[in-house]
C-alpha cells in the first residue's frame, strides 16, 4: 500500500517511521511518503493561506497549492482514495480501518487553519474517492495527529505487520466487545491477586470468563456499542 501525507508540518510524521510501521516500510509492505504542501506553492513566501470570503476569524488554505500536490499525487495512480480528516467528517471506526487497508493508494490532506477552500474537495473527487474522516467529536489545531492515528490503525491490519495474526482479532473492537483484563506475573503483586481462574489451567473455563469480562466492561463502559 502507497500512503502519500500531504501536510505544512511534514516533522511530525517523524515518530511514525519509528513505530510499528518501520518493520512495515522495510519490508516494503507499506510505502510511506510526506509531503510539504509549499513545495506546491510559487510565491517568495510559499504562501498557502488567505482571508475567508464572507469575513469571519482566522486564514483559509488556498486552493491553488492543494490541486498541484493532488494532481501529481495520483498522476498514474489507478484508484486512489483521497482522505482529508475533519471534524465534520464521517466518524473514524475499526471498520474504517479495515476497509482503508485493502486499499492500493491513500493520500490524505492534512489541513491547519479554519479548513481547506471548499472547492479542493470537490475537485479532489474528480481524481479518486474522497472522504473526509473525524477521529472523534473534538476540536485538533489541524489534520496531522488524525492522520498519523488513522496511519497507524490501518497500518497494523495490513498483512505481515503485526506479528501475531490472533493478537488482531482478539483485540477491541474487533468483535465489537472491549478487551477482557490481562494479568502478568508476578501472581500477588502488592497485596493483589491474579483472578484465580486465570492460573486454573482450564481453556475452557478461561474462554467463558473473557468473554463474560468484555460483555460485562462492555456494558458498563461501552454501552452504546452493545446497542450497535
Ligand atoms: C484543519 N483544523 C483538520 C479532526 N476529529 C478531528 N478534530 N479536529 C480535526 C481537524 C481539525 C482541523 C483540521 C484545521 C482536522
Amino acid at each position: 500500500m502507497r500512503i502519500d501525507v500531504v501536510s505544512i508540518f511534514p516533522s511530525y510524521f517523524d515518530g511514525l517511521a519509528l513505530s510499528l510501521l518501520g518493520k512495515a516500510r522495510e519490508t516494503g509492505l507499506i510505502d510511506l511518503r510526506i509531503h510539504d504542501l509549499r513545495d506546491w506553492t510559487d510565491d517568495r513566501h510559499r504562501t498557502v493561506d488567505d482571508t475567508p470570503y464572507g469575513g469571519g476569524a482566522g486564514m483559509v488554505m488556498k486552493p491553488e497549492p492543494w490541486a498541484r500536490a493532488l494532481d501529481e499525487l495520483t498522476t498514474d495512480s489507478e484508484n486512489p482514495t483521497l482522505i482529508f480528516p475533519s471534524p465534520a467528517g464521517e466518524v473514524f471506526r475499526q471498520r474504517t480501518a479495515r476497509d482503508l487497508a485493502h486499499r492500493e493508494h491513500i493520500v490524505i490532506g492534512c489541513g491547519r487553519y479554519e479548513g481547506i477552500d471548499e472547492r479542493v474537495f470537490e475537485y479532489a473527487s474528480t481524481l479518486g474517492e474522497v472522504r473526509l474522516v473525524s477521529l472523534g467529536d473534538y476540536v485538533l489545531n489541524g489534520g496531522e495527529v488524525a492522520a498519523m492515528a488513522m496511519i497507524e490503525a490501518v497500518g497494523r491490519l495490513i498483512p505481515g505487520v503485526v506479528g501475531n495474526p490472533e493478537s488482531l482479532v482478539e483485540e477491541s473492537h474487533e468483535d465489537g466487545l472491549l478487551e477482557y483484563p490481562s494479568y502478568t506475573k508476578p501472581s500477588n503483586w502488592r497485596d493483589r491477586e491474579v483472578p484465580g481462574i486465570l492460573l486454573s489451567g482450564n481453556h475452557g473455563a478461561i474462554a467463558t470468563w473473557r468473554h463474560e469480562q468484555q460483555l460485562e466492561r462492555t456494558q458498563r463502559r461501552r454501552p452504546d456499542l452493545l446497542a450497535d
